[in-house]
């Protein structure tokens, strides 16, 4: 799930890679490690694996320095593609925010090809995503191997939506930085869509800035492929995605079940709602998160002259340690969040709310 966190001003996003088993999906990802720099890289987390075979998912970790002091930091997922892990599939794909479907080009495997496209638009549909509107392009991969079908048949079978295309060898790293490069400038763009009031990320990448993608954008082989029709993902509403497969209770965040501190601020407890619900779901990192974001936007709000936010949150009377901690957990990588921390940012929330409302 992308996150936008003002306070230590950085936006984080969730790029699953998809496809149907032994496609080249972990390829991909440890070929992208291998080619981006170690300084604009985490270290390639591959769980639980059976020889090749992913068994659980891949992670890789990316992060981008801006121009304008934004940090772009890309978590890059892989799911098992053997059919029988649909579950771990529906786990990883959650609060995704964009997809690259890794086709195997070969003509014997086109129907697993297939499959799973169908498999991945229903577990998206699941959740409450439209895949149509949702942030996705497609690698088709292993074109070194010999009588693979040509681009236009796999076009004309698995990508009905016009989506961005890319051809790929994954084994050996080509076309993978700019299929990367199209669904992360695509992400951007509906993030962007969907909080339309934050700061524009893209110019790092537009300007060049970025270290990542100035990187990305040298390492592209493959032209960018001519506009295929894709729907704007901006005509998405800026609504956050609701599942309707979760309980009617977390369905509407403002009625939770039990205990919630979102309850002493009648109409404004929306963001502290938000951050509880996290916390029930066991998402430390973006419940940290969306918490240093909710405190950042109050003190936004404070009509004082003092300009940075450590001076706007002493003078709210809060304490100043307990604000840097703030900031340096929310900046902390998701898996790195513990169940005390998010617990202490969700504190500190209501603490800046309850001071807010004695001013
Ligand atoms: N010739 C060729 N082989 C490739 C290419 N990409 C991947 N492979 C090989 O295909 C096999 C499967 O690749 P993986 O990346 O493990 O496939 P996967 O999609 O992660 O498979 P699952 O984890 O089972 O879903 C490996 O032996 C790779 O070396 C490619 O572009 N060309
Ligand atoms: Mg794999």
């Amino acid at each position: 799930m992308s996150t936008v966190n003002a306070l230590a001003r950085e936006i984080s996003a969730k790029i699953v890679y998809y496809g149907p088993g032994l496609s080249g999906k972990t390829t991909s990802l440890q070929q992208i490690h291998a080619s981006v720099r170690p300084e604009s890289r985490g270290q390639l987390v591959s769980l639980s694996t059976e020889g090749d075979r992913t068994l659980f998912f891949d992670f890789l970790p990316l992060k981008s320095e801006q121009v304008r002091g934004l940090t772009l930091r890309l978590q890059l997922y892989t799911v098992p593609g053997q059919v029988f892990y649909d579950a771990t599939r529906k786990l990883v794909l959650n609060g995704a925010d964009g997809v690259v479907f890794v086709a195997d080009s070969q003509a014997s495997v086109l129907d697993s090809n297939l499959e799973s496209f169908a498999n991945l638009e229903s577990n998206l549909a699941e959740m409450g995503i439209d895949l149509p509107a949702f942030p996705h392009v497609l690698q088709y991969n292993k074109r070194d191997l010999p009588g693979v079908l040509p681009v236009a048949e796999l076009r004309r079978q698995l990508n009905l939506l016009g989506a961005p295309d890319f051809e790929t060898v994954a084994s050996r790293g080509e076309g993978l930085l700019a299929a990367l490069k199209e669904i992360t400038r695509r992400v951007v763009k509906d993030l962007d869509a969907r909080h339309p009031h934050r700061a524009a990320p893209r110019q790092g990448f537009s300007g060049g800035g970025s270290e990542l993608a100035s990187r990305i954008s040298a390492a592209a082989e493959a032209p960018e492929p001519a506009a295929q029709g894709v729907a704007a993902p901006a005509g998405r509403p800026p609504a956050p995605r609701a599942d309707p497969s979760a309980p009617e209770a977390y369905r509407d965040r403002g009625q939770l079940l039990g205990l919630s501190f979102a309850r002493m601020f009648p109409g404004r407890g929306a963001a502290l709602a938000d951050v509880e619900h996290d916390l029930r779901e066991r998402s430390y990192g973006p419940a940290a998160r969306r918490a240093a974001e909710a405190v950042a936007e109050l003190l936004a709000g404070l009509r004082v002259d003092e300009a940075a936010p450590a001076a706007r949150a002493t003078l709210l009377g809060l304490d100043g340690r307990e604000f840097l901690r703030l900031g340096r957990i929310a900046a902390k990588p998701d898996a790195a969040v513990t169940e005390p921390e998010a617990l202490f940012a969700l504190h500190l929330l209501v603490a800046a709310m309850v001071k807010l409302e004695r001013i």
